[in-house]
């Protein structure tokens, strides 16, 4: 489909909840522990159509992007009171999916009638910090499908990033995410290094902010620490061979935005291509599953992230039908994608 099409927004969210749910089977574990084969079995595993009907259950990263697609399409734009209330809601009704340990404090104190500034709680966070986790980014996808233009889509990621992670390592990584799946809706993956480029240029301008300096110096990160990781993904992308362990130690695959939304942004443009022991018979939305798996460590988030980026790029016909019939929820991921679609289509184009 061609810039902005249906396709490309159901792709997005569904990408997003089969990465989610699909990853889930790894997370926390070592990359030793899954070789590349026991990933690949696994996947395989799915197609099986004699597995019965069980079903990979989606985790907080699918709960609570959920959440602020609802919220987005029934306010008809972002209202932080309706969302707050929205996660607050989701997690008393299903405190199980495996949210961060330290978010669940920010989620009880949200479900409190009488709390009036609902950004309160994140502020309250690891010594008034807030969180720099990747909870803020792994639900940043419905803000890129809801808000066409590039300034609204930064501000509102940021805000409701903002409702559980204050630090700005935690809201910038949302933003970045969120900015990735604006630019692959538009068809800006084709060329990598452009699409980088303008990556690169967006940060530039949201880590300018004295904020962003002073968090990044008190945790001891370079200064513009996501510029600096884009450029790594600049120069690995480059190579023509990267093993999983310079992955992982040039970007991460921890729980930190900072360790997980960059490597999420490089294994969408690394599966673009075909790559040595992954499957031929696999698309570039599959590869990048795979490949996200294979790194260990936070695999549900990093493959929630890649999946939304990737299916932006693809689009909902090349996701392949089992590993659809699958996961939890993926129906409702799609029917919400076609809803934002129609709202990105009435909203102010691009200015
Ligand atoms: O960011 P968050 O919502 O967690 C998302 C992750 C995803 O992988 C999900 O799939 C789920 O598994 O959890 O939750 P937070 O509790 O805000 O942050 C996650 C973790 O990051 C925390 O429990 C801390 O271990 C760590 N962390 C910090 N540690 C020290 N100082 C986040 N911020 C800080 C900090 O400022
Ligand atoms: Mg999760
Ligand atoms: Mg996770």
């Amino acid at each position: 489909g061609g810039p902005a099409s249906l396709c490309r927004f159901r792709g997005a969210l569904v990408g997003a909840v089969l990465g989610d749910c699909i990853g889930g089977e790894f997370e926390g574990t070592e990359p030793e522990e899954i070789p590349l084969d026991r990933v690949l079995q696994y996947l395989d595993g799915l197609e099986d159509e004699t597995r019965g009907d069980s079903i990979l259950q989606y985790s907080d990263d699918t709960a609570m992007t959920r959440c602020v697609a609802h919220s987005l399409l029934t306010r008809a734009g972002f209202d932080e009171q309706d969302m707050a209330r929205r996660f607050a809601k989701e997690y008393n009704l299903a405190p199980f999916r495996g949210y961060g340990a330290g978010v669940m404090q920010v989620l009880k104190k949200l479900a409190s009638p009488q709390l009036s500034d609902v950004y309160q709680p994140a502020r309250a966070q690891f010594g008034g910090r807030g969180s720099f986790g990747n909870g803020g980014a792994m639900r940043a996808a419905p803000f890129a499908l809801a808000f066409r233009d590039r300034a609204d889509v930064r501000r509102y990621t940021r805000l409701g990033a903002m409702l559980t992670h204050s630090c700005s390592l935690g809201y910038n990584g949302a933003i970045l995410q969120a900015l990735a799946v604006h630019l692959s809706l538009q068809g800006a993956l084709v060329l990598p290094q452009d699409f980088l480029k303008t990556l690169i240029t967006e940060m530039e301008e949201v880590e300018k902010d004295e904020s962003a300096r002073s968090d990044a110096r008190a945790l001891n990160e370079s200064e513009f620490p996501f510029c600096a990781r884009l450029h790594r993904v600049k120069e690995l992308l480059e190579r023509n061979n990267v093993s999983v362990e310079e992955v992982i130690s040039e970007l991460g695959n921890g729980i930190a935005a900072l360790h997980s939304v960059p490597t999420a942004i490089f294994c969408a443009l690394h599966c673009m291509e075909p790559r040595e022991g992954l499957p031929e018979k696999y698309g570039g939305l599959e590869r990048t599953v795979a490949f996200s798996l294979s790194l260990g460590g936070d695999t549900d988030t990093i493959a929630c992230m890649a999946g939304a980026i990737a299916g932006a790029h693809y689009g909902i016909d090349a996701i392949s039908q089992s590993w659809q019939r699958c996961c939890e929820a993926s129906e409702e991921a799609d029917m919400l994608a076609q809803r934002l679609h129609n709202m990105y289509h009435r909203a102010p184009p691009e200015g």
